[in-house]
């Protein structure tokens, strides 16, 4: 046990079912601190990144199809980082099983998840499942400025002019 940070993913399916507000309620049980939080578009890349250790299973490619968005027709997700004390564990406990059904039907998971007929787990939300993968997965899904707490080390590099968007 210690303090520790933990990537909570909120899926397409739980954005279009309005599940935002609900999974958040459900999440604050566990007293832990929000402190990062975004909502965005998932690029194939970042998913097949996040997803890299399940790229053998059958069902990779309908999931990468599940978290980049477009198997529901909508690529929002909101990603947050959850710290405290045991977060992973109290995260992980409250999401439920992987299984939308064999989660205990009172976990985010098990309230709000579906088998599809392809056999996907349509489970609405993610959550790290280690400190060594949680780490892996924030690095990937946040940059250090996004997060509002030092957790990793970070350093400062200059960068070259670069192009973004600004309001017209
Ligand atoms: P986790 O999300 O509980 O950590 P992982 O094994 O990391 O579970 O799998 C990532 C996601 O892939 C799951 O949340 C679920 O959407 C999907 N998935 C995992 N295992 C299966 C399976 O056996 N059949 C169908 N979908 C699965
Ligand atoms: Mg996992």
């Amino acid at each position: 046990m210690g303090k520790e940070a933990t990537l909570v993913i909120i899926k397409p399916d739980g954005l279009i079912k309005s599940l935002t507000g609900n999974i958040l309620s459900r999440l604050s049980e566990t007293k832990l601190k929000i402190i990062g939080a975004k909502l965005i578009k998932v690029s194939p890349d970042l998913a097949q990144k996040h997803y890299r250790h399940l790229a053998d299973k059958p069902f990779y490619e309908e999931l990468i199809k599940y978290i980049t968005g477009t198997l529901h027709g909508d690529d929002r997700v909101m990603a947050l980082v959850y710290w405290g004390e045991d977060a992973i564990q109290k995260v992980r406990a409250i999401a439920g099983a992987t299984n939308p059904e064999e989660a205990t039907p009172t976990s985010i998971r098990g309230a709000y998840g579906r088998i599809l007929t392809s056999g996907l787990f349509e489970n609405a939300v993610h959550a790290s499942s280690s400190i060594d993968e949680a780490q892996r997965e924030i690095q990937l899904w946040f940059e250090p400025q996004e997060i509002v707490y030092p957790l990793y080390p970070a350093k400062e590099i200059e960068v070259p002019a670069t192009r973004k968007y600004v309001w017209a």
